[in-house]
């Protein structure tokens, strides 16, 4: 680290361009040892291959029971840590945003896979099993009891790898656990129906168990904390959040769908998530403040907007944004329709080109590259620097998610035949695109480019090409094979933070996923 520092000081005093810094990178103290070969960064192509192999592979090495590095006495089979590092920072703990998230990944795969990789439909159930005991165990935030209405527990956001309760002073509760795991647990229900199976793990006894012991309580809890504070996906706000109203609103949605399919005992459930999904609507869109008269983008937190601390921009919006919707196909996108700021709302993309504009200066190291994609990091104010608070640095989630959404724009707009419509808050983001200069004068109008037209085409490319660039900065700030910390620092671009954080690995993944959906219908 000191000698790091050192040299990190040294190019700085000198001026040097330090981006060339990473490529020698040296390797992380938790190497598996399993053969692990050098990426190829001359090839993007050869690379993203790697890289999304890669990517996945360091996921499962930090899943109890698949991972072929943990032992199952202190991860159990199932269990997510969110980075092998237990100090200097210490991220060897299972926290429920997290891992839901992660195991969305898997369900993903598994999907992808039309069902035939059963080591992580068994993974995944033995996630959802422990989730039972975790959603029952007492904690900090407090206990489970459905007779009595009390689902406080349910807010706890982190346990020990070994499935018990953490005992110290945190940031607690965090609101939004429940949803994501309400809807990864969801999005895996629906693919064993697609697949016509049933559960295997001996404590699921069917998907009607699912829904009625786990998902269930976790839409209890959302029904009565959805206007509470809590802290922030970042764990350091005690306020109201739009990536945690966003992801609520999601499993809200995804409870309603599977009230129908699995419950038809408990009327006064179906009103409850009926009425609280359009209070909750009607919250973000009329009430929040997560948008602003005078803002052309969200506001990640109002309060600290209110009292002059943030800007409100910040990469939580992006994983709001992604983590709510769903787009593959006809089925899903018209399920989802109705929840607001998808990938190509405006507020969304004005944070995001917002974002940009503040990044591309902010950190020394995407000076270098102008006209293409930027480092980006959590939002402007940040000052945890992965260990402690100085100065904050670009991330590998926030820098994945960015490009993730313009690949779902791609593929939205050519999968399903769209026109573009560019509203006239969207003018701003698309100018980067395309000269719309020539077209309607009027900035009132919304201009209209039709699908297949020479501007569609072009938009769509240029769209692709800049989600590419911010590839290309992930892939010269990954180690020489592929790993991935929390962050990589702004000056001189060596990561830092938690090494092989599972979050990097599954933003990544995702992303790279997603181009490839993106490219096919291109
Ligand atoms: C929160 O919403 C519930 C209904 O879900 C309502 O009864 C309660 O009054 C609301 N609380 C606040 C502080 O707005
Ligand atoms: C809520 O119930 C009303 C009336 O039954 C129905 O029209 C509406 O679509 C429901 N909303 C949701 C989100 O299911
Ligand atoms: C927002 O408020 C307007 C005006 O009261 C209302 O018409 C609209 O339905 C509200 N939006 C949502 C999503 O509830
Ligand atoms: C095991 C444990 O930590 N239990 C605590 C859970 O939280 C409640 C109240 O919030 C405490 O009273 C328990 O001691």
């Amino acid at each position: 680290m000191q000698i790091k520092s050192a040299i990190i000081l040294t190019w700085m005093v000198l001026g040097i361009q330090a981006f060339l810094l990473p490529l020698f990178y040296s390797q992380s103290p938790f190497f598996s040892g399993k053969s692990s070969e050098r990426i190829e960064r001359e090839d993007f192509n050869v690379w993203l291959n790697q890289q999304k192999d890669i990517a996945f592979n360091h996921i499962l090495d930090n899943i109890g029971g698949i991972s072929p590095v943990l032992n199952t006495k202190d991860v159990p089979v199932g269990v997510v840590i969110a980075s092998p590092s237990k100090v200097h920072p210490n991220y060897f703990y299972q926290w429920i945003r997290d891992s839901a998230l992660t195991i969305r990944s898997l369900v993903y795969r598994l999907e992808d896979s039309d069902f035939t990789e059963l080591n992580l439909a068994s993974t995944i159930e033995s996630y959802i099993a422990n989730n039972y005991h975790l959603q029952r165990l007492d904690n900090w935030s407090g206990k489970l009891n459905v007779a009595t209405g009390d689902y406080s527990g349910l807010g706890e956001p982190k346990f020990h790898a070994d499935l018990t309760a953490f005992k110290e002073v945190w940031g607690r509760p965090q609101t939004d656990g429940p949803g994501l795991r309400a809807t990864t647990i969801t999005i895996y229900l629906n693919s064993l129906e697609k697949h016509n199976r049933q559960p295997e793990h001996e404590l699921l006894l069917s998907r009607e168990f699912i829904y009625h012991e786990i998902v269930k309580p976790d839409l209890h809890y959302i029904l009565q904390y959805w206007n509470s504070s809590g802290f922030d996906l970042w764990e350091e706000v005690n306020s109201m959040h739009f990536f945690t109203s966003i992801t609520q609103l999601r499993a809200l949605k995804d409870g309603l769908a599977l009230y129908e399919k699995y419950d038809n005992k408990d009327p006064e459930l179906f009103e409850k998530l009926n009425a609280t999904y359009e209070n909750l609507k009607n919250y973000i869109v009329n009430e929040s403040g997560y948008t602003q008269p005078g803002l052309p983008y969200i506001v990640e937190t109002p309060s600290l907007l209110y009292t002059g601390k943030r800007s409100g921009l910040d990469a939580a919006t992006f994983l709001g944004a992604l983590h709510s919707h769903s787009l593959e196909n006809k089925e899903l996108l018209d399920l989802y329709a109705d929840i607001p700021f998808d990938v190509s709302e405006s507020h969304i993309l004005n944070s995001f080109r917002a974002m940009v504009a503040d990044m591309k200066y902010r950190y020394p190291l995407n000076r270098y590259r102008p006209g293409w994609g930027v480092a980006l990091g959590r939002y402007p104010e940040d000052i945890y620097d992965g260990y402690v608070t100085t100065e904050g640095n670009p991330w590998f989630i926030s820098t994945a998610s960015v490009a993730e959404m313009l690949f779902r724009m791609v593929y939205k707009l050519n999968y399903y035949k769209e026109d573009l419509v560019i509203s006239k808050e969207a003018r701003d983001f698309y100018k980067q695109f395309i000269d719309l200069v020539g077209g309607d004068d009027n900035e009132d109008n919304e201009i209209i480019f039709p699908y297949g037209s020479p501007e569609f085409n072009a938009v769509s490319a240029n769209l692709a090409d800049y989600a590419d660039s911010f590839l290309e900065i992930i892939k010269d700030h990954v180690d020489d094979s592929g790993r991935m910390s929390e962050q990589f620092n702004k000056y001189s671009g060596y990561m830092q933070g938690a090494e092989d954080l599972t979050w990097s690995y599954s933003s990544i993944w995702n992303c790279i996923r997603w181009r490839s959906k993106a490219l096919e219908v291109l």
